[in-house]
């Protein structure tokens, strides 16, 4: 049985989703309200000490790290493949899994504070019970960004810095299609898998130049594609079990 442990709206489960969802993998769902700070309690740091989703249980067996988990999942379940049989192809995937964390990742994290920022106030926490619950995190490095960001927020630099970042990755990008049709080459892979939250949370933020046919065809083209796939609206479909809240994906 697989059992994961979510937010709705995180990147790093929407690949975990999207990946079950391309392999036709049913699931439980356990939702971990990010926002009522359910990944600092006791609990769920014994499952994932460092206090993030996505968290998988399969049978038992317990993975964190979404792009460990995506490879699990195909070791553990490669009737439907996702991975290139080519070396090289795969090296390439291996490479865009990579950048979906190193290079995307935190950078979707600075410029998505405005957003995470209206859903904190919504749920009318004081400053002292946020730097209480920050100084309280198991993972100093999620706690004290709480802390930070209670303080003194996101500067502009902090997040013009991130956006370029994202500029640079996304042309990357764009030269690596060339080759495509998908990123690891012939055949949609792992690698679509963990940049395509990215991507959509780009969209979701109203940054839509960035990813437009104008500015970077093959990235449009390739997210097109994407985003029609039946696994993709499956993925992307599962809402906020927890609030009203009203934004979508
Ligand atoms: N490298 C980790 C990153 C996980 C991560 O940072 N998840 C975010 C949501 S996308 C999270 O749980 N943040 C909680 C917080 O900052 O309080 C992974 O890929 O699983």
């Amino acid at each position: 049985m697989l059992k994961l442990y979510h937010y709705w709206s995180s990147v790093c489960s929407q690949k975990v989703r999207l990946c079950l969802a391309e392999k036709n993998l049913a699931f439980t769902s356990h939702h971990v309200d990010l926002f009522s700070f359910d990944n600092y309690r006791d609990w769920y740091t014994k499952l994932n000490p460092k206090a993030v989703v996505p968290t998988l249980d399969h049978d038992g067996k317990i993975l964190n790290e979404s792009n460990v988990i995506l490879e699990y999942l195909e070791d553990a379940f490669p009737q439907l493949a996702l991975r290139p049989a080519d070396f090289h192809d795969r090296a390439q995937m291996r490479l865009w899994i990579y950048n979906s964390e190193e290079a995307a990742h935190w950078n979707i994290n600075v410029c998505s504070h405005p957003r995470h920022a209206a859903r904190l106030a919504k749920r009318n926490y004081t400053r002292e019970e946020l730097l209480t619950l920050a100084d309280a995190c198991s993972n100093p490095m999620v706690g004290r960004r709480l802390r930070k960001r209670v303080e003194q927020g996101v500067s502009m630099e902090e997040t013009e810095d991130a956006y370029a970042q994202l500029d640079f990755l996304l042309d990357m990008m764009e030269i690596k299609l060339k080759q495509g049709p998908w990123l690891a080459g012939a055949a949609y892979s792992l690698a679509d898998i963990a940049m395509a939250p990215m991507i959509n949370r780009l969209e979701v933020l109203a940054r839509p130049e960035m990813i437009g046919q104008s500015t970077r065809p093959r990235v449009a083209d390739w997210w097109a594609r994407i985003s029609k796939r039946p696994a993709f609206i499956e993925a992307f479909a599962f809402q906020n079990p927890d609030s009203e809240d009203p934004v979508k994906r």
